[in-house]
C-alpha cells in the first residue's frame, strides 16, 4: 500500500518530542483491529447496532442466558481465529524495541497485539482466549474456539469468558499498572478507540495532566481529540506505518 505522506501534518516540535521520548505507551481500542476484519462496537456497522450488550456483555445477561452469550463469544473467537493482526499491530510491536520503556494498554480482547509480537501488554478488559469458572475461578487458556456451549469447569459449574463486562471492575492490577504507565508516559498514542468506556477512557487525560504528549489516530474525532497535541485522521493500518517512517 502506498504509504501516506504525513510530513505536512506533524510539526517538527512534536516529532522531536517523540524521538526524544523514553517512556512511551499506546492505548488501543477496537479500531486498531478493524482492518483485520474485526467489527468495532460503535460507529457504522458496529456490534452494538446488531447485538444487545445488556444480554451479551453484562454479568446478569450472561447468567440469564449463558448459551446466548457464549454463542456470541464463540462467533467472535472464530472470527478472530481466522483473522490476522494488521499493519497497525505490527508497527506497535516494532515501536516496543525502539523506546527504552514501552507498554501497550489495550481494551481489546482479541490477542492480536501478542500475535503481532508486542510483549509488554496490559489487557484492561481481559482476553477472549481465557475462560474462568463462575464458581471457583479456575482459569482455562484456549487456543481455539470453545466447542461445547456452555463450557463446564471440572467442578461442574459453567465457565465464562475471562473478560470485563459492563458494571464489572477492571482487574485491579491491570488498571493500576495502566494508570501508572499513563502518568509516567512522555508520549501516549491513542489508537482506534471511541474513548467513552471508562475507566480506560480516562487514561490519556492522566498522561496529558502529567505533562506528557497525547497523539491520537482515529478515523473520526473523539473526546480525546479536544486535548490531544495531534490527531491523525485515517485508518490505523495506513497512518501508523506512515507515521513510524517519519519518526524512526
Ligand atoms: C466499571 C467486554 C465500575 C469485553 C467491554 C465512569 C467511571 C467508571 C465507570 C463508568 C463511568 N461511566 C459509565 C461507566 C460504566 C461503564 C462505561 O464506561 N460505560 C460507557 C458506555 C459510558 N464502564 C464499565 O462498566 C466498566 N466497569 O467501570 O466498573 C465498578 C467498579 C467497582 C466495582 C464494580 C463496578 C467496564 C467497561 C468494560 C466493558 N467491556 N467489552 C468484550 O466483549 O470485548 S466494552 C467494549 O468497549 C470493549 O471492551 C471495547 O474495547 C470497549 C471500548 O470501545 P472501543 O474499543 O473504543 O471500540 P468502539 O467500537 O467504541 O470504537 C472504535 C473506534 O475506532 C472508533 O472511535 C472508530 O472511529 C475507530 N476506528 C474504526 N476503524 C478504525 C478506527 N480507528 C483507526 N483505524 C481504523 N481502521
Amino acid at each position: 500500500m502506498a504509504s501516506r505522506d504525513l510530513s505536512s501534518e506533524v510539526s517538527r516540535a512534536i516529532l522531536d518530542r517523540i524521538r526524544k521520548a523514553r517512556r512511551v505507551s499506546v492505548l488501543t481500542g477496537a479500531g486498531v483491529s478493524a482492518e483485520s476484519g474485526i467489527p468495532t462496537f460503535r460507529g457504522a456497522g458496529g456490534i452494538w447496532e446488531k447485538y444487545d450488550f445488556n444480554k451479551l456483555a453484562t454479568p446478569h445477561g450472561f447468567m440469564e442466558n449463558p448459551e446466548l452469550a457464549w454463542d456470541w463469544y464463540q462467533l467472535r473467537q472464530r472470527e478472530m481465529m481466522k483473522a490476522q493482526p494488521n499493519e497497525a499491530h505490527l508497527v506497535i510491536a516494532e515501536m516496543e524495541d525502539h523506546f527504552p520503556s514501552f507498554a501497550v494498554l489495550t481494551q481489546n480482547i482479541d490477542g492480536f497485539h501478542r500475535r503481532a509480537g508486542s510483549r509488554n501488554i496490559v489487557e484492561l478488559h481481559g482476553n477472549i482466549w481465557r475462560m474462568r469458572c463462575v464458581r471457583d475461578g479456575t482459569i482455562v487458556e484456549l487456543d481455539s474456539p470453545v466447542e461445547h456451549i456452555p463450557p463446564l469447569c471440572q467442578c461442574g459449574s459453567i465457565m465464562r469468558p475471562d473478560v470485563v463486562w459492563f458494571g464489572e471492575p477492571l482487574p485491579s492490577e491491570a488498571i493500576e499498572a495502566a494508570s501508572t504507565v499513563a502518568r509516567e508516559s512522555d508520549v501516549m498514542f491513542v489508537v482506534g478507540t471511541s474513548a467513552i468506556v471508562y475507566p480506560a477512557a480516562a487514561l490519556p487525560a492522566l498522561t496529558k495532566s502529567a505533562g506528557g504528549l497525547v497523539v491520537e489516530v482515529n478515523v473520526e474525532p473523539t473526546p480525546v481529540t479536544a486535548y490531544a497535541a495531534l490527531t491523525l485522521f485515517g485508518p490505523a493500518g495506513e497512518v501508523l506505518p506512515a507515521f513510524w517512517t517519519l519518526v524512526r
